[in-house]
Protein backbone atom coordinates (compact mmCIF):
# COMPACT_ATOMS: atom_id res chain seq x y z
CA UNK A 1 0.00 0.00 0.00
CA UNK A 2 2.85 2.20 0.64
CA UNK A 3 4.95 1.62 -1.88
CA UNK A 4 1.33 2.17 -4.32
CA UNK A 5 0.81 5.44 -2.95
CA UNK A 6 4.39 6.54 -2.86
CA UNK A 7 5.03 5.42 -6.70
CA UNK A 8 2.02 7.45 -7.78
CA UNK A 9 3.29 10.68 -5.70
CA UNK A 10 7.13 10.11 -7.45
CA UNK A 11 8.59 8.75 -3.88
CA UNK A 12 10.61 5.80 -3.59
CA UNK A 13 9.41 3.19 -1.34
CA UNK A 14 11.80 0.49 0.59
CA UNK A 15 9.84 -1.45 2.93
CA UNK A 16 7.85 0.89 5.49
CA UNK A 17 9.68 3.28 4.54
CA UNK A 18 9.49 6.79 1.77
CA UNK A 19 11.61 9.07 0.77
CA UNK A 20 9.25 12.41 -0.48
CA UNK A 21 10.34 15.47 -2.52
CA UNK A 22 8.81 18.65 -1.54
CA UNK A 23 5.19 19.52 -3.03
CA UNK A 24 6.48 23.02 -2.63
CA UNK A 25 9.23 24.82 -1.74
CA UNK A 26 9.94 28.82 -1.66
CA UNK A 27 11.81 31.63 0.19
CA UNK A 28 10.88 34.29 2.63
CA UNK A 29 13.05 37.28 0.96
CA UNK A 30 13.08 40.82 3.65
CA UNK A 31 12.05 43.55 1.51
CA UNK A 32 10.42 46.61 2.88
CA UNK A 33 9.52 47.71 -0.56
CA UNK A 34 8.66 45.42 -3.06
CA UNK A 35 7.63 41.53 -3.04
CA UNK A 36 10.15 39.23 -4.00
CA UNK A 37 9.68 35.44 -4.01
CA UNK A 38 11.62 32.34 -5.43
CA UNK A 39 8.32 30.11 -5.99
CA UNK A 40 10.22 27.95 -9.10
CA UNK A 41 13.54 29.15 -8.64
CA UNK A 42 16.26 26.12 -8.63
CA UNK A 43 17.53 27.31 -5.21
CA UNK A 44 16.02 28.65 -1.60
CA UNK A 45 17.76 30.20 0.52
CA UNK A 46 18.89 30.61 4.25
CA UNK A 47 20.03 33.44 6.58
CA UNK A 48 21.34 36.88 6.41
CA UNK A 49 22.96 38.29 3.22
CA UNK A 50 25.64 40.80 2.35
CA UNK A 51 26.00 44.53 1.65
CA UNK A 52 25.11 44.01 -1.75
CA UNK A 53 21.38 42.73 -0.42
CA UNK A 54 21.16 45.35 1.93
CA UNK A 55 21.85 42.96 4.32
CA UNK A 56 18.43 41.56 4.18
CA UNK A 57 17.23 37.98 6.09
CA UNK A 58 15.98 35.07 3.85
CA UNK A 59 14.31 32.17 5.32
CA UNK A 60 13.80 28.91 2.66
CA UNK A 61 10.14 27.52 3.25
CA UNK A 62 9.28 23.89 2.75
CA UNK A 63 6.22 20.84 2.01
CA UNK A 64 5.97 17.66 1.71
CA UNK A 65 2.74 16.29 1.06
CA UNK A 66 2.76 12.85 3.79
CA UNK A 67 -0.90 11.95 3.69
CA UNK A 68 -0.54 11.04 0.02
CA UNK A 69 2.60 8.60 0.36
CA UNK A 70 1.89 7.13 4.39
CA UNK A 71 -1.30 4.98 4.95
CA UNK A 72 -3.71 6.60 7.14
CA UNK A 73 -3.58 5.37 10.83
CA UNK A 74 0.11 4.67 10.73
CA UNK A 75 2.42 5.41 13.60
CA UNK A 76 5.56 7.58 12.12
CA UNK A 77 8.99 6.38 13.80
CA UNK A 78 11.11 8.40 12.13
CA UNK A 79 11.72 11.54 9.95
CA UNK A 80 14.92 13.32 8.44
CA UNK A 81 15.20 15.77 6.50
CA UNK A 82 18.74 16.40 3.37
CA UNK A 83 19.12 18.76 1.92
CA UNK A 84 21.80 19.74 -1.09
CA UNK A 85 23.44 23.04 0.10
CA UNK A 86 24.93 24.52 -2.99
CA UNK A 87 26.63 27.75 -2.39
CA UNK A 88 27.78 29.79 0.53
CA UNK A 89 30.51 32.55 1.00
CA UNK A 90 30.38 32.02 5.12
CA UNK A 91 31.84 28.88 7.38
CA UNK A 92 29.88 26.78 9.15
CA UNK A 93 26.09 28.10 10.95
CA UNK A 94 23.78 27.16 13.02
CA UNK A 95 20.38 25.95 10.52
CA UNK A 96 17.07 25.70 12.38
CA UNK A 97 14.28 23.98 11.41
CA UNK A 98 10.80 24.76 12.71
CA UNK A 99 6.76 23.86 12.13
CA UNK A 100 5.03 26.52 10.15
CA UNK A 101 1.44 27.30 11.35
CA UNK A 102 -0.12 29.11 8.35
CA UNK A 103 -0.48 27.71 4.61
CA UNK A 104 1.89 29.42 1.87
CA UNK A 105 2.34 29.29 -1.63
CA UNK A 106 4.60 28.54 -4.59
CA UNK A 107 4.13 31.04 -7.39
CA UNK A 108 5.80 30.73 -10.91
CA UNK A 109 8.74 33.67 -9.38
CA UNK A 110 11.68 32.58 -10.91
CA UNK A 111 15.40 33.48 -10.68
CA UNK A 112 18.77 31.81 -9.68
CA UNK A 113 20.07 33.82 -7.06
CA UNK A 114 19.06 34.64 -3.75
CA UNK A 115 17.64 38.45 -4.66
CA UNK A 116 14.84 36.73 -6.26
CA UNK A 117 12.09 38.42 -8.89
CA UNK A 118 8.79 40.17 -8.12
CA UNK A 119 6.66 37.88 -6.60
CA UNK A 120 3.76 35.99 -9.10
CA UNK A 121 0.17 35.50 -8.28
CA UNK A 122 0.42 32.61 -5.19
CA UNK A 123 3.94 33.09 -3.80
CA UNK A 124 4.50 33.65 -0.88
CA UNK A 125 6.93 36.80 0.38
CA UNK A 126 8.27 37.76 3.41
CA UNK A 127 4.98 39.43 3.96
CA UNK A 128 2.68 37.20 1.75
CA UNK A 129 1.50 33.87 2.07
CA UNK A 130 -0.25 33.89 -1.05
CA UNK A 131 0.99 37.51 -3.07
CA UNK A 132 -1.15 39.55 -3.82
CA UNK A 133 -3.75 39.12 -1.47
CA UNK A 134 -2.61 37.09 1.88
CA UNK A 135 -0.79 37.76 4.69
CA UNK A 136 1.31 36.23 7.26
CA UNK A 137 0.67 37.38 10.94
CA UNK A 138 3.97 38.30 11.39
CA UNK A 139 6.08 39.13 8.34
CA UNK A 140 9.00 36.67 7.73
CA UNK A 141 6.35 33.36 8.29
CA UNK A 142 4.46 32.62 10.94
CA UNK A 143 5.87 29.10 12.74
CA UNK A 144 6.32 27.57 16.89
CA UNK A 145 8.98 28.37 18.60
CA UNK A 146 9.70 25.25 19.27
CA UNK A 147 12.89 24.00 17.01
CA UNK A 148 12.21 20.88 15.31
CA UNK A 149 15.75 19.87 14.28
CA UNK A 150 18.67 21.94 14.12
CA UNK A 151 22.10 21.19 12.04
CA UNK A 152 25.67 22.98 11.79
CA UNK A 153 26.18 23.54 7.73
CA UNK A 154 29.48 24.68 6.51
CA UNK A 155 30.60 24.34 3.04
CA UNK A 156 28.72 22.75 -0.16
CA UNK A 157 27.72 19.01 0.51
CA UNK A 158 24.04 17.12 1.71
CA UNK A 159 23.17 17.95 5.07
CA UNK A 160 20.45 15.99 7.03
CA UNK A 161 18.34 16.95 10.11
CA UNK A 162 17.01 14.35 11.93
CA UNK A 163 15.61 12.34 12.77
CA UNK A 164 14.62 13.72 16.08
CA UNK A 165 11.61 13.46 18.05
CA UNK A 166 10.07 16.88 17.24
CA UNK A 167 10.43 16.09 13.87
CA UNK A 168 8.43 12.63 14.41
CA UNK A 169 5.95 14.69 15.92
CA UNK A 170 5.22 17.04 13.45
CA UNK A 171 5.20 14.38 10.77
CA UNK A 172 2.30 12.30 12.94
CA UNK A 173 0.69 15.50 13.04
CA UNK A 174 0.83 15.89 9.61
CA UNK A 175 -0.38 12.51 8.55
CA UNK A 176 -3.49 12.62 11.07
CA UNK A 177 -4.30 16.12 10.15
CA UNK A 178 -3.04 17.24 6.50
CA UNK A 179 -5.35 20.49 6.56
CA UNK A 180 -2.53 21.92 8.73
CA UNK A 181 0.71 20.49 6.76
CA UNK A 182 2.29 23.82 6.31
CA UNK A 183 5.74 21.98 6.13
CA UNK A 184 8.83 23.59 8.28
CA UNK A 185 10.32 26.67 7.61
CA UNK A 186 14.78 26.92 7.49
CA UNK A 187 16.17 30.13 9.21
CA UNK A 188 20.05 30.43 9.63
CA UNK A 189 22.50 32.43 11.08
CA UNK A 190 20.34 36.21 11.32
CA UNK A 191 22.61 38.18 13.41
CA UNK A 192 25.65 38.31 11.43
CA UNK A 193 25.76 39.57 7.71
CA UNK A 194 26.90 37.50 4.70
CA UNK A 195 25.52 33.90 6.26
CA UNK A 196 23.31 32.89 4.16
CA UNK A 197 23.14 29.28 2.55
CA UNK A 198 21.78 28.18 -0.65
CA UNK A 199 19.81 24.82 -0.34
CA UNK A 200 18.28 23.33 -4.23
CA UNK A 201 15.02 22.79 -4.19
CA UNK A 202 12.50 20.51 -5.87
CA UNK A 203 12.77 22.94 -9.16
CA UNK A 204 16.72 21.68 -9.37
CA UNK A 205 17.59 19.96 -12.75
CA UNK A 206 19.80 17.52 -10.63
CA UNK A 207 16.70 15.70 -9.07
CA UNK A 208 19.30 13.75 -6.98
CA UNK A 209 20.10 17.29 -5.13
CA UNK A 210 16.48 17.91 -4.36
CA UNK A 211 15.39 18.07 -0.49
CA UNK A 212 13.97 14.90 0.80
CA UNK A 213 12.16 13.73 3.62
CA UNK A 214 12.96 9.82 4.93
CA UNK A 215 10.08 8.86 6.95
CA UNK A 216 9.80 5.56 8.43
CA UNK A 217 6.65 4.43 9.85
CA UNK A 218 4.44 1.38 10.80
CA UNK A 219 1.21 0.87 9.46
CA UNK A 220 -1.96 0.49 10.63
CA UNK A 221 -2.49 -3.14 11.31
CA UNK A 222 -5.17 -4.93 8.97
CA UNK A 223 -8.92 -4.46 9.51
CA UNK A 224 -10.46 -7.18 11.03
CA UNK A 225 -13.00 -9.23 8.83
CA UNK A 226 -14.85 -10.74 11.73
CA UNK A 227 -14.75 -7.21 13.07
CA UNK A 228 -18.44 -6.39 11.47
CA UNK A 229 -19.36 -3.04 12.45
CA UNK A 230 -15.91 -1.85 11.63
CA UNK A 231 -15.39 -0.28 15.13
CA UNK A 232 -11.86 -2.01 15.79
CA UNK A 233 -13.08 -5.26 18.15
CA UNK A 234 -14.68 -8.38 17.80
CA UNK A 235 -17.79 -8.13 20.10
CA UNK A 236 -21.54 -9.27 20.89
CA UNK A 237 -22.37 -6.65 18.34
CA UNK A 238 -20.85 -8.28 15.50
CA UNK A 239 -21.98 -11.90 16.76
CA UNK A 240 -25.58 -9.86 16.62
CA UNK A 241 -25.18 -8.99 13.32
CA UNK A 242 -24.24 -12.55 12.24
CA UNK A 243 -26.69 -14.20 13.71
CA UNK A 244 -29.31 -11.98 12.25
CA UNK A 245 -28.10 -13.29 9.03
CA UNK A 246 -27.97 -16.36 9.51
CA UNK A 247 -28.68 -18.47 6.96
CA UNK A 248 -28.10 -15.62 4.43
CA UNK A 249 -25.62 -14.38 2.11
CA UNK A 250 -23.78 -11.82 4.78
CA UNK A 251 -22.88 -9.82 6.64
CA UNK A 252 -20.92 -12.18 7.86
CA UNK A 253 -19.66 -15.04 5.87
CA UNK A 254 -16.72 -15.01 7.25
CA UNK A 255 -15.33 -17.78 4.76
CA UNK A 256 -17.01 -16.74 1.37
CA UNK A 257 -18.74 -20.19 0.80
CA UNK A 258 -22.60 -17.88 0.16
CA UNK A 259 -24.30 -18.63 3.26
CA UNK A 260 -23.86 -17.35 6.97
CA UNK A 261 -23.28 -20.80 9.21
CA UNK A 262 -21.66 -22.53 11.86
CA UNK A 263 -18.20 -22.65 9.99
CA UNK A 264 -18.85 -18.46 10.17
CA UNK A 265 -19.70 -18.60 13.81
CA UNK A 266 -16.34 -20.54 14.73
CA UNK A 267 -15.00 -18.34 12.64
CA UNK A 268 -15.86 -15.42 14.72
CA UNK A 269 -15.97 -16.93 17.80
CA UNK A 270 -11.85 -17.24 17.44
CA UNK A 271 -11.26 -13.72 16.77
CA UNK A 272 -13.61 -12.62 19.86
CA UNK A 273 -11.32 -9.75 20.91
CA1 LIG B 1 9.83 25.84 -5.50
CA1 LIG C 1 -16.99 -4.92 16.05
CA1 LIG D 1 -20.11 -18.97 5.28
Amino acid sequence: MAAIAALTTGGVAIGDSVVLVTDRDNTLIQDQFTNLSLGIGPYMFAGRVGPNGEGMLRRAVMRFDIASAVPAGSTITAASLKLWMAGTNSGNQTMVLRRLTRDWGEGNSFAFGGLGAPAEEGDATWQHTFYPTEFWDAPGGDFVSVVSATKTVGGVNFYTWGSTAQMVLDVQSWLDNSTANFGWILTGNESALQTVKKFSTREDELEANRPRLTITFTPPPPPNPADLNNDGVVDGADLGLLLAAWNTPGPGDLDNNGVVDGADLGLLLAAWS
